[in-house]
């Protein structure tokens, strides 16, 4: 990797507190002296913006005008986090920030704070484009974030008094928002309904109404590359402010109908995660911003052209599909070629394919989209046509390779009422991949067999990975010094596998204490943090063992509860001894799609073991658990770094890569977890000496599927199991109610699908491993060393590369 040094521009503390002074008077109306530390915050986020507006220039004009083809990430979720502290790190001016602010009056910590995070996302899937566009511009190649600015990102999380999960609106742009640059000027019109009609030979759509797509820019800054990126959010303004006919009639609900309508397009993100949702809504959503952001490339890359030459668009611009959220790209694009551009059909099919390639990031069959056809006949009545001979094609296509008539029917796009979105993406791009090695294995072998067998040469991996600067930097100051200075030097931060250079340090008890001390100064952080933010009083000579991540019942929360119960049980029993108990602190942290009946009921379940437990006397000390609400980016910076035990414990082949598990090995957590997902590549990484490792392979969850799983003999067999689940029934967490989780207790007993009872006891047997590790502190921290050294692969730089060389075929601006 190149090394350019970077900050353009540096200024003195002095300059860069008069740069916010100057911010405050004229822009914010405030004197220093009226200042607040929200006022502070914007001040020095429009200073830093202007810090990056050069270089975001220059990359801009050598994107169009360079050789260099370029990324689009179209993606209907942008998870960034707080801005501030990482526009610093990255624009080099986090030093004199610091000063500035405290030459001011103010805390610089309390400024950072003063940023409300934007959540434009609800997991993984959206804090992983985060982290591309980061390393995108770190890289120093020309991308552009493509997305949806939602007025509210993911709901917040409260609890309730009975422990039920809560959802309020984030209305996130209550509060000024100093990062997105709104451009009325470069809008795009998105049309939507109407019919299709002949008109001399040629299909002319008559939409029945539009919409105006007007683009938000984010500077998109990398670390030390000199390179500014766009992320260019869309949001949806009406055409008609309002209807004057009906307002002078005093209709003043159906006057600003059509403003409604329009602008509900980019009002709320759908907070559902690896779940399918088919709403109209979500559709236009869909369309809304990808039709948007292919219009504004070819705006971008043939400027002022009436007549671009566009079968050179492939070669200006690759476009990924993150998931099939922008999957109605494929049929949009050939309407712009054939229907606006006058290409034929072949030559529009394939600028198109060559254009599209598609990440596909889950296992589970109902989270792959599938529109009704008369659905999308409605709203695109053009594409749905369109959708119709690219299926026609593509069964030629089949049965021209040989492929018999029923594996082509299975293969269908459009089955007649309904469009396949995973298809049309697959046959529709060059490249499909899987986001973890055993997660790409099994979309051939199993998701997509038929296009795999098809199509071989398409399919590859691209194992997922997270950005070190705001995941290690920026979340774990303490560590990342001591990474600097046990190698020497802070070029990790851009080479991650860089970190190898500390698995002899692990040989070093010095270096090992010091380690060991990081980690504890973390967790007496988070417990100040726990206070302020939750009134919570942790006690941190317990271990930290957390579960942070989606409510879902394929990532098995239940599994940790009930081990948890069962432990609370022993406790209380007696059956172990109080010298045996090794103290521990379980944090969950987790969000449940607000129509996710048995995930809400798990929350429910988690709040009131909490309850019952840390008011019980006779486990003080011991055991404590704690369900934080709203788990989002800000929570996962300060938990992460002080977490010692990680959960990973899904079903094995149902979490398509995870990247939770990937921060937490990053810094400094152990991992108990099943071989799915990335778990795999991490253990083979860290070794298998270094991971705890429980439950059945996907082999052996097959076998159970296949032989017929029954969960009620994995309860009468494993009385600690029995005991947990009886707690439950029984009413000990619902003031003896007997009924308030009699589904969630028959679920279990009865179906169990991700077959957590069966993976009951060997969970609970590894505990005493974990247990005995966890008493000697220096072998301890030695194997989490280790996992901070071979951890370095999970950088998402590193998929960047791996997407430039197998998929995008491109790289940094020269
Ligand atoms: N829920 C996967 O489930 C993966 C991310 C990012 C997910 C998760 O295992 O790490 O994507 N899938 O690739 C979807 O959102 C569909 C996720 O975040």
């Amino acid at each position: 990797m190149t090394e350019i040094t970077a900050p353009k521009s540096p200024v003195t503390t002095a300059e860069f507190a008069d740069e916010i002074r100057e911010q405050l008077k004229y822009s914010q109306g405030v004197t220093v002296e009226q200042a607040t530390a929200a006022d502070v915050y914007v001040a020095a986020a429009k200073a830093v913006r202007n810090h990056l507006a050069d270089a975001w220039f220059t990359t801009q004009a050598d994107t169009v005008n360079g050789s260099t083809k370029a990324v689009g990430y179209l993606s209907a979720e942008f998870l960034m986090g707080k801005q501030l502290e990482n526009a610093l790190l990255n624009a080099g001016l986090t030093e004199q920030f610091d000063e500035a602010v405290k030459s001011l009056g103010f805390e610089p910590k309390a400024i950072v704070d003063a940023e409300y995070e934007p959540a434009l996302g609800n997991g993984g899937l959206g804090r992983l484009a985060a982290c591309f566009i980061d390393s995108l511009a770190s890289l120093g190649v020309p991308a552009f974030g493509y997305g949806i600015q939602y007025r509210y990102g993911i709901f917040k999380q409260t609890f309730d008094k009975d422990g039920k999960q809560v959802e309020t609106p984030d209305y996130w742009l209550n509060n000024e928002e100093p990062w997105g640059h709104i451009d009325y000027n470069r809008d795009q019109k998105v049309s939507f309904g109407g019919e299709v009609v002949e008109e001399n030979g040629k299909k002319v759509w008559k939409p029945a109404w539009s919409v105006r797509a007007v683009p938000v820019d984010y500077l998109v800054p990398g670390y030390k590359s000199q390179r500014v990126n766009t992320l260019r959010l869309w949001t949806a303004k009406s055409y008609d402010e309002f209807d004057l006919l009906a307002f002078n009639k005093s209709e003043y609900m159906e006057a600003v109908e059509p403003k409604v309508k329009a602008e509900n397009i980019s009002k709320i993100l759908y907070p559902e995660d690896s779940t399918k949702v088919g709403k109209e809504l979500r559709l236009e959503q869909q369309y809304f911003f990808v039709s948007a952001s292919l219009h504004d490339a070819i705006r971008v890359f043939y400027p002022g052209q009436d007549k671009p030459d566009l079968t050179t668009f492939p070669n200006k611009i690759t476009f990924q599909l993150n998931d099939t959220h922008p999957v109605i790209g494929i049929p949009e694009l050939m309407r712009i070629l054939i229907d606006e551009y006058g290409y034929d059909w072949d030559t529009a099919w394939g600028i198109t394919q060559k254009t599209f390639n598609y990440t596909c990031h889950t296992l589970l069959p109902e989270a792959l989209e599938v529109w009704p056809a008369s659905l999308i006949g409605e709203l695109l009545p053009r594409h749905l046509e369109i959708i119709e001979k690219i299926n026609d094609q593509f069964e030629a296509e089949l049965a021209a390779k040989g492929v018999d008539a029923d594996t082509a029917k299975d293969m269908a796009i459009y089955t007649g009422d309904a469009v396949r979105m995973a298809y049309l993406a697959t046959y529709g791009g060059s490249h499909v991949n899987g986001v973890a090695a055993l997660h790409s294995q099994l979309l051939k072998d199993i998701t997509l067999k038929n296009f795999s067998d098809a199509y071989p040469d398409k399919f590859t991996n691209v194992t997922n990975g997270v950005t070190p600067r705001r995941f290690v930097k920026l979340a774990n100051p303490r560590l990342s010094d001591l990474i600097t200075e046990g190698l020497g030097t802070d070029k990790w931060l851009s080479d991650l596998e860089m970190l190898e250079g500390l698995v002899p340090l692990a040989q070093d008890d010095e270096f090992v204490k010091k380690f060991a001390a990081v980690k504890a100064a973390n967790k007496h952080a988070f417990v100040g943090f726990a206070k302020d933010h939750y009134g919570l009083d942790i006690d941190e000579n317990t271990m930290f063992n957390t579960m942070v991540k989606r409510l879902h019942e394929y990532k098995r929360q239940s599994l940790k509860i009930l081990a948890v119960i069962s432990k609370y049980a022993a406790i209380k029993n007696g059956t172990v001894s109080a010298d045996d108990i090794l103290p521990r602190t379980v944090f969950f942290g987790a969000k449940a799609a607000p129509g996710y009946y048995l995930a809400k009921m798990t929350i429910q379940l988690i709040n009131n073991v909490s309850k019952v437990v840390n008011n019980d006397p006779d486990v003080k000390g011991k055991l404590a658990v704690h369900m934080l609400p709203n788990y989002n980016i800000e929570m996962a910076q300060n938990l992460i770094p002080a977490t010692e035990l990680d959960e990973q414990i899904s079903q094995a082949g149902k979490e398509a890569s995870g990247t939770g598990n990937m921060k937490f090995a990053l810094n400094g957590a152990l991992t108990v977890g099943t071989l799915d997902g990335a778990n795999v590549e991490i253990r083979e990484r860290v070794g298998a000496d270094n991971f705890f490792l429980f439950g059945m392979t996907v082999e052996e969850v097959e076998k159970q599927y296949a032989d017929g799983y029954d969960p009620a003999k994995y309860y009468e067999a494993d009385p600690r199991l029995k005991q947990a689940i009886d707690l439950v029934a029984d009413g000990t967490f619902s003031n003896g109610d007997r009924d308030t989780y009699a589904p969630l207790v028959s679920d279990w007993l009865t179906k169990d699908w991700f077959m957590t009872l069966a993976d009951f006891s060997s969970y609970a047997d590894i505990q005493a491993e974990i247990e005995k590790l966890y008493r000697d502190p220096l072998e301890w921290n030695r194997k989490a060393l280790l996992n901070v050294a071979n951890s370095g692969f999970f950088s998402s730089d590193r998929s960047i590369e791996d997407y430039l060389e197998r998929i995008w075929h491109t790289g940094p601006l020269a």
